[in-house]
């Protein structure tokens, strides 16, 4: 038997068992950039900016979250994923000239 030696990280979870996924926005970039889940997982996103007011926008998932300025409390949206594919989230504020470089990447596997 081979052993792994790279532990999978564990992902942060809300008490009632589900997903959280803590993400920060800024000029110009989302962190983390790329979350990978499963079909029919449950994902709650917890969305703060270190500076101006962004959205968090994914037309193909009809999400389009308002993300304050820095020092607002942060925007949590809950939402299930009923379909695979590669989907991506964009930043649709006028936050400045180079917000085409603020993305997420959310790849969704069979359950
Ligand atoms: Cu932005």
């Amino acid at each position: 038997m081979t052993a792994c030696l790279v532990q999978p990280k564990e992902p942060k979870r809300l008490p009632d068992g589900t997903r959280l996924v803590e993400v920060t926005a800024w000029q110009w970039g989302f962190d983390p950039s790329f979350i990978t889940a499963r079909v029919d997982e449950t994902i709650h996103l917890r969305v703060t900016s270190l500076d101006v007011a962004h959205t968090l926008t994914c037309k193909d998932l009809n999400i389009d979250l308002l993300i304050p300025a820095k020092g607002a409390t942060p925007v949590d949206f809950e939402f299930t994923i009923q379909k695979t594919g590669d989907f991506i989230f964009v930043c649709d504020a006028p936050c400045g000239p180079a917000k085409s470089r603020q993305k997420i990447r959310l790849l969704v596997t069979p359950s």
